[in-house]
């Protein structure tokens, strides 16, 4: 039903008290290259595991994925329309790059739909509340940390308390939330983290079309988290604070979730999104025997410590009986010295060792490597290249230092000169910090030079052919064109928006 302007007629009629809600979760219209050149999309868990809990209290819940259907503003304006929302909530994994276009979105929403409540979440707006609030009235209220039970909170007192009295609810209680009360920021306290994990129902339900996410060319994929957390301080990491400590799931029900999804959806690929799911060997081979078990023919790809990989050694025929077929590893740099100074608890020796286990189990290692942890130079470019040789994993991911505030790295290099002040940038694929020994270009290129030079190395191309598993051959190969596409579009958007730069610059300068 229409008004009289045209707008559906709920979207402006008051709320009686008790009532339930039309939630609509949007994953924020963030267009990147690793997704639409790389890895491909995936699901937004995060989403889905706020929409669980608001589902099992009654709410009408759906999800629109704009980053996944490239949705415009408009597109999105529509279905907020279509769907009678009550509560906008939005997100997007990559938190900080994507904070610009949640809050164009929210702009959009609240200059046509002043009533429709909207609310933020994810990792960056939780460091940021009180700033976003005080300069961006679009955001009504943010969630700080796990969103589960604050949501679901929140939700349940706007019902109770009616939105027709605006501003003037009063959501004091509810832990974890940072909101305004007629104007004032009010931060109320922090939520103690979720003690059992698997209390929450996810909402694999508002899946529309799982066949939208998929990985390396294996078929439907999903993210799934058996760990939070992290027992590891690296300094420029922020997720160890972001959980605050590491809890696990309940081991059965975990793998129990895993076998559903293959049956009832045809899952073939996992992602892991824990930060660190081996931190207890004996729990984490638990997992893995209760998955090898049930032989489900799954693929599994998680990010794991080189350390970690070195002390399973005995038990990596266990990942690979579990499905394991990717295992990302956060090795940083190539030196013990800054492996140091990044607290990273690890070794360049654990790294070594631990790309040739994993490559006697057939399984395929991406490594990961940031640059500019040090004053870069055409020395130590060629020092890196020659150490990510020496490590020899299947694949380079090369990164680049991302100050982000809330991390003690951020809080170090808090007055270093920032290159970068477009947010949407921040997402670890490009130069965020000046670097006084070398420019902008020379540095990107430098690093493409790396990525170029390291990936068509023959030993890693007779690969593409040698492998003996057929599964990990047809890894290899589509992650080796997927990164050639990633490396070419990386290369044109840098170019184009150089150009376009240097043209602004040019204008300022005229005027
Ligand atoms: C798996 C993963 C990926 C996968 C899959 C992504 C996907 N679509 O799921 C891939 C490899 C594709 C990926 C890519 C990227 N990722 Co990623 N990724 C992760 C990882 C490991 C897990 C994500 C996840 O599902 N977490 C589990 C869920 C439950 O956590 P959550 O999203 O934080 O949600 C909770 C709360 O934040 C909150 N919440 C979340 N959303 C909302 C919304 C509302 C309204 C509310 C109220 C609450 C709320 O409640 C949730 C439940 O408690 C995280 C690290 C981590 N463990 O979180 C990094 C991480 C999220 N990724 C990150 C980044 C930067 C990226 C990239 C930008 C990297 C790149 N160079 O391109 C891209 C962007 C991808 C894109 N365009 O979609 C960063 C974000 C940091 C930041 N400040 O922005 C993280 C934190 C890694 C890190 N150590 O820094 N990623
Ligand atoms: S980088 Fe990895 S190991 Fe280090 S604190 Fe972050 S999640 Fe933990």
């Amino acid at each position: 039903m229409l008004t009289s302007d045209g707008k559906p007629a709920r979207l402006y009629a008051c709320h009686s008290k008790e009532e339930t809600m039309q939630i609509l979760l949007i994953n924020a219209p963030l267009q990147s290259i690793v997704c639409d050149q790389g890895v491909g999309h995936q699901l937004p868990l995060g989403l889905l595991m706020i929409g669980g809990p608001l589902l099992e209290r009654g709410h009408t819940v759906r999800l629109l994925d704009a980053a996944c259907h490239h949705l415009s503003d408009a597109e999105i304006i529509r279905t907020v329309e279509a769907f009678a929302t009550d509560v906008v909530m939005i997100a997007h994994v990559g938190s900080t790059s994507a904070h610009p276009c949640c809050l164009r979105v929210l702009q959009a929403i609240k200059a046509l739909h002043p009533g429709i409540v909207t609310v933020y979440g994810g990792v960056h707006p939780t460091y940021h509340d009180r700033a976003i609030l005080m300069q961006y009235p679009e955001v009504d209220m943010i969630v700080r940390g796990e969103g589960e039970q604050t949501t679901a909170d929140l939700v349940d007192q706007l019902a109770q308390q009616g939105l027709e009295q605006g501003y003037a609810y009063d959501l004091s209680t509810i832990e974890g939330l940072s909101w305004r009360r007629r104007g004032e920021i009010v931060r109320n306290p922090a939520r103690q983290p979720i003690e059992d994990l698997d209390r929450y129902h996810i909402a694999w339900e508002l899946i529309q079309d799982w066949d939208s996410y998929q990985a390396f060319g294996l078929g439907r994929a999903a993210v799934v988290q058996f760990s939070r957390g992290c027992p590891h301080f690296c300094t420029y990491c922020g997720q160890w604070m972001f959980w605050k400590r590491w809890r696990h799931r309940n081991v059965k029900k975990f793998v129990d979730e895993l076998a559903w999804l293959h049956d009832r959806y045809a899952i073939q690929f996992f992602w892991l999104a824990d930060e660190n799911p081996t931190t207890l060997k004996d729990i984490w081979s638990s997992v893995l025997e209760e998955i090898a078990q049930r032989n489900l023919c799954i693929g599994l790809c998680a990010s794991i410590r080189a350390q970690d990989i070195v002390r399973d050694a005995d038990i990596l025929h266990v990942y690979k009986q579990a499905g394991f077929l990717y295992i990302l590893m956060g090795v940083e740099t190539v030196t013990d010295e800054t492996m140091t100074k990044i607290r990273k608890e690890s070794s360049v020796d654990d790294a070594y060792k631990a790309v040739r286990l994993l490559r006697q189990h057939n399984i395929l290692s991406i490594v990961d490597y940031i640059f500019g942890l040090e004053y870069e130079t055409p020395r130590t470019i060629w020092r890196g290249l020659r150490g990510l040789h020496r490590y020899d994993g299947d694949f380079l991911n090369a990164l680049y230092l991302t100050p982000h505030a809330w991390t003690p790295m951020g809080q170090q290099l808090k007055d270093a000169p920032v290159y970068e002040t477009d947010l949407w940038r921040w997402d670890y694929r490009h130069q965020i910090l000046s670097i006084p020994t070398l420019s902008p270009t020379k540095l990107f290129f430098a690093v493409k030079i790396v990525e170029c030079l390291y990936h068509l190395n023959p030993r890693r191309l007779c690969r593409l052919f040698t492998a003996r598993d057929p599964r990990v051959r047809k890894l290899l190969r589509f992650s080796f064109w997927h990164i050639t596409l990633t490396f070419w579009s990386e290369i044109y958007q840098f170019i184009t928006s150089h150009r376009w730069k240097q043209h602004e610059a040019k204008q300022e300068n005229q005027l």
